[in-house]
């Protein structure tokens, strides 16, 4: 029998050359249309302006997608910036990356200087991206029309079912995969966004409620590393395509004792 075809479909939309949105996904071929009809609606209607120009991206994959859970989802009480940080390092220092590493993280991001993509650090805090200013984008990544409906679910008993935290569980799912990767640091970009959220294999997706003030336009990502070979780490995150067909369980608003106690087993 022939492997069946999956489909990368990924959007850009920007406003005289600067960039407004994006979206990508995994799909069957018989889904080719529909999406990218989607994703257009969705470039013209943002709310941060009208594109003036969209590309739409359609690719064959060479690979069949690897198949993976997601992360599962739980959110912390901070009530701003300090208390967010401060359970970042805490969790994320129990999987050994060092709070000097996670300070050097919330620094490079608020430089203000926002990066396309996510930098890379080894556990003391280096910096070992290739490109310092655009960093490694994560592409080819998606989810089955089930485990979309699940997640929706899932993200709906606590309010959470909307395309911003689903794309970024999806992302944090395909990346935490990697055994390389020990944690990830995301702030958005949105100024009107003000959680973020920590996320290791062990403890899963953990939202962070007001990690910045609201209004500040910049944002980031930072992938903490193991080790400082990070050749086919970049190539796995830029290029394998992996889809999530499996939805873990979410719990709504947890003490951080219990994220730190109650690992998520994964
Ligand atoms: N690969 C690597 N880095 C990326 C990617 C990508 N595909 N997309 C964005 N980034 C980097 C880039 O530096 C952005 O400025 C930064 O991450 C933040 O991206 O559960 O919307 O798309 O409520 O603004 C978190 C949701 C939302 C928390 C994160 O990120 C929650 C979000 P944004
Ligand atoms: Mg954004």
């Amino acid at each position: 029998m022939p492997r069946r075809l999956y489909y990368s479909i990924r959007m850009r939309s920007s406003q005289n050359g600067v960039h407004i949105s994006g979206a990508e996904g995994i799909y069957d071929r018989h889904l080719i249309s529909s999406m990218v009809q989607e994703y257009t609606q969705r470039a013209l209607l943002h709310d941060r302006g009208r594109a003036d120009e969209i590309r739409i991206t359609v690719e064959e994959l060479k690979e069949t997608p690897r198949k993976i859970p997601s992360l599962p989802v739980c959110t912390l009480n901070t009530r701003n910036p300090d208390a967010a940080k401060k359970a970042s390092v805490k969790i994320l220092s129990s999987v050994g990356i060092s709070a000097r590493a996670v300070e050097e993280a919330f620094n490079a991001i608020n430089v203000g200087i926002t990066m396309r993509g996510a930098m890379l650090m080894d556990i003391e805090g280096v910096r070992l991206e290739p490109d310092l200013l655009r960093g490694v984008r994560v592409t080819r990544m998606g989810i089955t029309e089930k485990a979309s409906r699940d997640l929706s679910t899932e993200l709906g008993k606590f309010g959470l079912d909307n395309t911003t935290v689903k794309e970024a569980v999806i992302l944090a799912s395909k990346v935490h995969k990697y055994r390389m990767i020990l944690g990830e640091l995301c702030i958005s970009d949105d100024p009107n966004y003000t959680t973020g959220y920590i996320a290791t294999r062990i403890h899963g997706y953990v939202r962070l409620p007001h990690i910045k003030k609201r209004g500040i336009p910049y944002g980031g990502r930072a992938f903490f590393i193991a080790g400082r070979e990070v050749k086919d780490l970049i190539r796995y995150l830029q290029r394998t395509p992996v889809m999530i067909n499996r939805i873990n369980p979410c719990r709504g608003v947890v003490k951080l004792r219990d994220v730190l106690e109650r690992k998520s087993g994964r």
